[in-house]
């Protein structure tokens, strides 16, 4: 095992912990796979049902004290989390960079990322806060107050395996809730690795059980937590399919859900935009992380005085991309997570190629160093909207290129798709500017001006709407979905009056 990975406390693979100790089980193994080389990075055993229902059970009395900890106090706890983080920021992102290749200076942007939530977790512990309201009523005082809420469920996909799991938990911990993840199982190493370093901090405040880990099979642990009332939200980052499942599952028991799913995220251009700009947004955003992102831009609406320009610099910036395992320099496209995505990529570019898109880059699998590994080409189709393919997210690197003559009509197109996620428009116009922000605009939940789709930061609230789930994690009042909200009215007074001047004397 590498030295760095022992650094992060693996010495020993194992699917749940509960209160501080990981639990022995005999589940299934499943290999974590190095997925620039193929190779084995090590192997865990997979969460059974009776393994969660001990890790929930030890989040359940964890919470009973949990929740009594002054919110500045638990910011404090969250605060040296950071600490932690910050010491294995280097370890840490090199596993995300080994279990889910993606670049390091993106596996360390990742766990910089959760450093970056612990921060902003600290400052909400002290400035969360409910509203004063007038009471109708003589001698009467009304207010919010906002409560912990209770377990929270957090479920991660493979392509942010620390980050939004932190966005979910760092503002649990403060809210004074009880986190029980369940990571992917293609990233079950950065998951245990996380856990441990946070475990240790909670551990030594006496709040072991806080923060729960169950890796196991989405039929074992993972259909139990979203069926299961302890827990009053789940979080789920993934696909739309899955989120309709959590979606169904978590209303069937007036839970409350917060999804962040599938996108389909376009960048438009228009004929004022400054090209060089958007070039390397749409390369960031297209062929970055491999397409993996939920973020990612998979559609381009180029308007036509520029399009033919601005697609031969757009492919010749694709020819000149190093593709490779992501540890390398210059690598600026790592692989696939796995053959299913492989497999899901030539599926889609042979399908638009059948429904009428012409293939003007990329569309082939690669051979990786030695013959192993899931690399792809990235791949520009020139397109319209009569192409079903490009209504679908393929989490790849696919672009989707359109034309258009006027930006209302660019918008229209880039609103007209199930998902709502996240959206940009390149222009010098402040008039197609403020329309593209404007109610007539993008009905997405992230808009950018003169930046990409992709690479949020964590202060503003992150989700977006239609199929994307309506969610809203991370920055500005996002916490609120952690807590429950209290409306309290005290009467100091010494008579009884009735709201909406009704009597009742006896
Ligand atoms: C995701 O892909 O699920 O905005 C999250 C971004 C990142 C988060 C992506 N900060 O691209």
């Amino acid at each position: 095992m590498q030295p760095f990975l022992t650094r992060l406390g693996l010495v020993a693979s194992n699917p749940g912990a509960a209160a501080g100790a990981f639990i022995d089980t005999k589940g299934r193994e499943v290999a974590s796979v190095d997925p620039a080389t193929g190779d084995v990075i090590a192997s865990v055993r997979l969460a059974s049902r009776a393994d969660y229902e001990t890790v929930v059970a030890a989040a359940e009395k964890a919470f009973v004290k949990w929740r009594m900890v002054p919110a500045p106090q638990r910011g404090e706890i969250v605060r040296q989390i950071a600490e932690a983080l910050r010491a294995h920021k280097d370890d840490l992102g090199r596993l995300v960079t080994l279990e889910v290749g993606k670049l390091l200076s993106e596996g360390l942007g990742e766990v910089q990322e959760g450093i970056d939530v612990c921060d902003y977790a600290v400052g909400l512990s002290r400035s969360m806060a409910g509203l004063t309201l007038h009471s109708e009523r003589p001698n009467h005082r009304m207010y919010e107050q906002w409560h912990p809420l209770g377990l929270v469920g957090v479920i991660t996909a493979f392509n942010f395996p620390h980050a939004v799991w932190a966005w979910n938990s760092m503002l649990g911990l403060v809210c004074g809730d009880a986190v029980v993840w369940k990571p992917s199982i293609k990233a079950p190493l950065t998951a245990i690795a996380t856990h441990k370093i946070c475990e240790e901090v909670l551990a030594k405040h006496g709040h072991s059980g806080v923060f729960g880990l169950v890796i196991g099979e989405d039929k074992e642990v993972g259909e139990a937590m979203i069926h299961d009332h302890r827990f009053p939200l789940i979080s789920a980052t993934g696909s739309t399919r899955m989120g309709k499942i959590v979606g169904k599952a978590v209303a069937e028991r007036l839970g409350r859900s917060l999804l962040e799913l599938g996108g389909n995220n376009a960048i438009i251009v228009n004929k004022d935009a400054d090209l060089d700009l958007a070039l390397r947004a749409v390369a960031f955003g297209a062929v970055g992380t491999a397409g993996q992102r939920c973020t990612s831009t998979r559609r381009l609406y180029l308007h036509e005085d520029i399009a033919d320009t601005f697609l031969t610099r757009l492919v010749k910036v694709y020819g000149s991309i190093k593709i490779g395992n992501p540890q390398e320099d210059g690598v600026l496209c790592g692989p696939l997570i796995d053959e299913d995505a492989v497999r899901m990529y030539e599926h889609a570019v042979k399908t638009a190629q059948e429904q009428g898109g012409k293939l003007l880059y990329g569309g082939e699998r690669l051979p990786g160093g030695a013959g192993k590994g899931t690399y792809v080409k990235p791949s520009i189709v020139a397109c319209s909207e009569a192409i079903a393919m490009s209504r679908e997210e393929t989490f790849a690197p696919i672009l989707y290129v359109f034309r258009f003559k006027d930006v209302d009509d660019a918008i229209d197109r880039n609103n007209a798709v199930v998902q709502g996620l996240s959206s940009s428009m390149f222009t010098d116009s402040f008039r197609a500017a403020e329309t593209f922000l404007s109610a007539r605009g993008s009905d997405c939940g992230i808009a950018n001006i003169n930046i990409g789709t992709s690479g949020a930061e964590i202060g503003g609230a992150f989700g977006g709407e239609k199929e994307t789930g309506g969610g809203r994690e991370s920055g500005s009042d996002s916490w609120k979905a952690y807590m429950r909200r209290q409306t309290c009215t005290m009467n100091w007074g010494k008579d009884l009056p009735l709201a909406q001047g009704v009597k009742f004397d006896i």
